[in-house]
């Protein structure tokens, strides 16, 4: 049984995997990369910067970006060498499968859905509501009962003294995630270009920012850089070293994405040199990109001043540049319609490679359109399972299950790719992760440090989902792995 659990998929069947793949193999070295940034910039830069720097950070915001950021350099450095050795779909899973086993292969597979379908499921929310800002900047009002799920609109309807609606449900959540379905199931190339045409509008509204803004900082706002720590009646403790911490774990959100380029390694053209270069181009634009925003954001409005739910939006009101409301707003609209493309697509090709192995039904997540040369049956079960979790449930705090699920995958990746260096050290390799055992390390540790940072309540989520995983591979997955079959 042990060694069953143990149990590791040969490195010559990545190889046959690879060589039988019906995908279409479209994708470029920067379509990649475009679709690492279309995955990174989101949700996290356009709202979470303001509650980071209000009330952990201040200025120091561009610091927790920087940690936040090394962090996940580690984790690229180690995701880049493994899509360099395995470059098939699974990622994150596929890779723990050929080093740790299948047991753990399994975990990571089934805790990789929090990161990717609870992500989107996140995006989508987040979606509706700057939607719904975009709409009311152009005179139309969205009914609360039609924008928001039953509980919200419950909360919603007592804040503001009118009656309760007897039904409420999410409908721009849906329909976006029909909408992105869609382009899914067309194919890979017309969801990369669509992509691609996203990304180019949130870089270059995200360059706006930095450059506009860059005329309206006052450095005055940056002092104290680092605001003397207090803690609060709660108990609660903000600014000084812990606040930017705790700032750490929270921007980090805005980095999940890097990772979703691994996934794309059966539709790359050259996945071995091109994955590898795309993680780590795609991080290091994006890191670059936000400490800039965030201090321009800090420099432009005192931090104390920042709003806490759209920062970006309202900075550039404060300062009387009320016309670039519209285009920050339609550039949010657009950015996280991306990063919910490109983490739906990504959960359907780990699906891909869980099934190809025989760990989730094969009919259903690895039948590919004859046509389109989409996993269609797993993209439209992922775009109906996301629609209705998105437009019924109160999901806001969800977030923190995506990043617990992230960490934890990027925890085991920096591990794992330590342990094939050491069993297989002849293992061609067209890209090292440089300084092994020490960036495996600190990858490790850090990952790990800021899972400890989340609530007790998310952890408590965290090892149901984990206890429902591991009932379905035994009860499941063990017995139809292939090589359970094969009995190798
Ligand atoms: N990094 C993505 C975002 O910020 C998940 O929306």
């Amino acid at each position: 049984m042990a060694n069953h659990l143990f149990r590791k998929k040969p490195i010559a069947h990545f190889e046959a995997d690879m060589k039988k793949s019906e995908l279409n193999r479209v994708l470029s070295r920067w379509g990649l990369t475009s679709l690492g940034i279309g995955a990174i910039i989101g949700g996290g830069i356009f709202t979470l910067t303001g509650i980071a720097a209000h009330e952990f950070a201040g200025p120091a915001l561009a610091i927790s970006f920087v940690i936040a950021g090394i962090g996940c350099t580690f984790a690229s450095l180690c995701y880049a060498e493994f899509a360099s050795v395995l470059p098939v779909e699974g990622s994150a899973y596929a890779y723990s499968y050929g080093t740790i086993g299948e047991l753990f292969a399994w975990f990571i597979g089934w805790n990789l859905i929090l990161e990717y379908m609870m992500g989107a499921t996140t995006v989508a929310v987040s979606w509706s509501g700057y939607f719904d800002k975009l709409m009311h900047l152009f005179g139309i009002n969205i009914p609360m009962w039609l924008s928001n799920d039953p509980i919200t609109a419950a909360q919603k309807a007592a804040e503001m003294g009118i009656e309760v609606p007897s039904f409420a449900f999410n409908l721009p959540a849906f329909l976006i995630t029909w909408v992105v379905t869609a382009i899914l199931v067309k194919g890979i190339k017309e969801a990369a270009n669509t992509n691609n045409i996203i990304v180019f509008v949130k870089v270059l509204v995200v360059i706006f920012v930095i450059i506009t803004g860059a005329f309206f900082i006052n450095k005055a706002n940056w002092t104290p850089f680092i605001p003397e720590h207090i803690i609060d009646a709660k108990g609660l403790g903000h600014f000084g070293w812990s606040g930017v911490i705790t700032a750490a774990t929270i921007v980090f959100f805005a980095y999940i994405g890097f990772d979703a380029v691994s996934t794309q390694a059966g539709e790359a053209i050259n996945p071995k040199k091109d994955v590898p270069f795309a993680i780590i181009a795609s991080l290091l634009i994006c890191t670059l990109l936000y400490i800039l925003v965030s201090l321009v954001l800090t420099g432009m409005v005192k931090y104390d001043q920042l709003d806490m739910k759209a920062p970006v939006a309202s900075a550039f009101s404060a300062v009387g540049l009320t016309w670039a409301v519209y285009i920050i707003t339609i550039a949010a609209v657009a950015g996280l319609t991306s990063v919910m493309l490109v983490m739906m697509l990504g959960q359907t090709r780990i699906f891909l490679g869980m099934a190809k192995d025989g760990l989730l039904p094969k009919n259903l997540f690895a039948s590919i359109h004859p046509k389109f040369k989409t996993p269609y049956k797993s993209t439209i079960l992922v775009g109906l399972v996301v629609s209705i979790v998105a437009s019924v449930t109160p999901i806001d705090k969800v977030s923190e299950m995506c990043s617990m699920g992230t960490l934890l995958a990027f925890a085991m990746i920096c591990g794992a790719v330590w342990i094939l260096r050491v069993k297989e050290p002849n293992l061609e390799r067209p890209y090292k992760a440089p300084f092994l055992p020490v960036v495996a390390t600190l990858g490790m540790g850090f990952n790990v440090f800021l899972m400890t940072q989340v609530r007790p309540d998310t952890w408590k989520a965290f090892l149901i989902w984990s206890t429902i995983g591991v009932i379905v591979y035994f009860l499941y997955s063990r017995k139809h792995s292939n090589l359970h079959e094969h009995k190798n």
